[in-house]
């Protein structure tokens, strides 16, 4: 709290006046976060506070309230010395832009705002070249347009979709590119244009090539928490059945923590680079939810559509994860594994935790919010059952 850092100020320097506490506080590092209502923007938005920045988040207009990730940060506007402050923008919206980086003045701006779902992207492929290609061009440019090239500094969430089609296993930063989704080909813009724009006006601008990273906070549309919540609630007696696309795609899926940490570390360099993420294993979807299952003693049954080809056992009678071929996807990434030598050994990043202790943590806290559900449902109050 701001509180907590006045007090470690002056117990470093042994100022009672607040003048010297004041200025250090001037002098706090600014970053600002695009995206900053998402998964990897509150693991990260915690990890500079706890760092000691000043951090600001720009937050998209909603009908309802989209803050639920970082309420626990929040710091209302009357709060003295508030570390944690959050603006109206859109990616879509230059002068917004522009106009919160004026006022913040960033050393740090980590651009993790993006229409992040691949399968989506089919649906809105414009939608998303304008908030992750041109949304990516528009922070590049607020920061030229106000003369910050030498002040800000840039991070941009590159993705492992960026691959696509592999030519290559494991794939490092030197594999070639092949993206196969609207949202893959916005992102390969992105990359581009920051790699660019690094080279054309001496920018500090990086582009993380993060391979899946998954968490409690993770949304709920994506397969792994999707997989965690119904399970929870099949496990309680609160759904039938769990629909699933394809279950034969591989993922090097990682913790959202560790993988916020290396984005930061990042920006802390001498010269600006590209770094790829990941754990270097790889699990396929059928893997994850047999590991979930497991973890809260829950048997599998597949049926569906095509499993039966794959060998799978569909003469018993409970179903408990069918393949519904709606989720498949018009071009699919079947298989991607990282290698992430050049982050360990250049920033000395290494993920902490472990694949099963992911799903662990994941299950257990959807075990939790289906607890909770089955109290309000006892209660009479009404649930909805959302699980698209
Ligand atoms: P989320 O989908 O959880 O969060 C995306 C964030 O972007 C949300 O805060 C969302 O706001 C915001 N956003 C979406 N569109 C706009 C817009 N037009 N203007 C302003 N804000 C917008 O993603 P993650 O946290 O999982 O991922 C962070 C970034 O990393 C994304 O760019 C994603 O593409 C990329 N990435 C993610 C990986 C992963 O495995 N998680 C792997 C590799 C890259 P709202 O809350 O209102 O929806
Ligand atoms: P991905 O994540 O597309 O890799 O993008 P997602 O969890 O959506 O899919 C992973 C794989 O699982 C298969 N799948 C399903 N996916 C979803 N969402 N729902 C299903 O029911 C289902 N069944 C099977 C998919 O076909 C796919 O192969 C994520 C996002 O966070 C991106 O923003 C990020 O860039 C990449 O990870 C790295």
């Amino acid at each position: 709290s701001p509180t907590k850092t006045r007090l470690r100020l002056v117990d470093c320097f042994g100022a009672t006046d607040s003048f010297f506490t004041h200025n250090l506080l001037d002098t706090m590092k600014k970053a600002l976060i695009t995206g900053v209502t998402g998964q990897d923007g509150a693991y990260l938005a915690e990890l500079l506070l706890a760092k000691g920045y000043e951090v600001h988040g720009i937050k998209r207009r909603s009908s309802l309230f989209n803050t639920d990730r970082i309420d626990h940060l929040y710091q209302g506007p009357h709060e003295p010395e508030r570390r944690f402050i959050l603006h109206h923008g859109d990616l879509t919206d230059s002068s917004s832009l522009i106009r919160i980086m004026q006022q913040v003045q960033p050393d740090e701006l980590y651009n993790l705002a993006a229409q992040s779902h691949v399968a989506v992207s089919f649906e809105e492929p414009e939608y998303t070249a304008n908030s992750d290609a041109i949304g990516t061009l528009r922070l590049l440019e607020a920061i030229r347009i106000l003369g910050m090239e030498q002040k800000t500094r840039f991070y941009q969430a590159s993705t492992s979709e960026l691959y696509g089609k592999v030519r290559e296993v494991p794939q490092t930063e030197a594999t070639p590119f092949h993206p196969r989704s609207p949202y893959a080909v916005a992102k390969l813009y992105a990359y581009w244009i920051t790699v660019n724009y690094r080279e054309a006006y001496g920018l500090y601008a990086c582009n993380g090539i993060l391979f899946n990273h998954e968490s409690p906070l993770r949304g709920e549309t994506f397969v792994t928490r999707k997989i965690t919540r119904a399970l929870a609630r099949i496990k309680l007696g609160q759904q039938q059945c769990l629909y699933l696309g394809n279950l034969d795609a591989k993922r090097d899926w990682g913790h959202a923590r560790d993988y916020v940490e290396m984005q930061w570390l990042m920006l802390q360099q001498e010269s600006p680079q590209d770094y790829v993420i990941a754990t270097g294993r790889q699990y396929s979807v059928r893997e994850f939810v047999e590991t979930a299952a497991g973890s809260v003693g829950i048997g599998i049954r597949w049926q569906g559509h095509g499993v039966e080809e794959k060998g799978y056992d569909t003469n018993s009678g409970a179903c408990i994860v069918a393949v519904d071929p709606r989720y498949f996807r018009p071009a699919e990434v079947e298989t991607l594994l990282g290698d992430a030598t050049k982050a360990r050994t250049e920033l000395g990043w290494t993920p902490r935790i472990g694949f099963e202790e992911l799903v662990e943590e994941m299950m257990r806290e959807d075990l939790k919010e289906a607890e909770r559900d089955a109290l309000c449902s006892r209660e009479g109050y009404t649930v909805l059952d959302r699980h698209e």
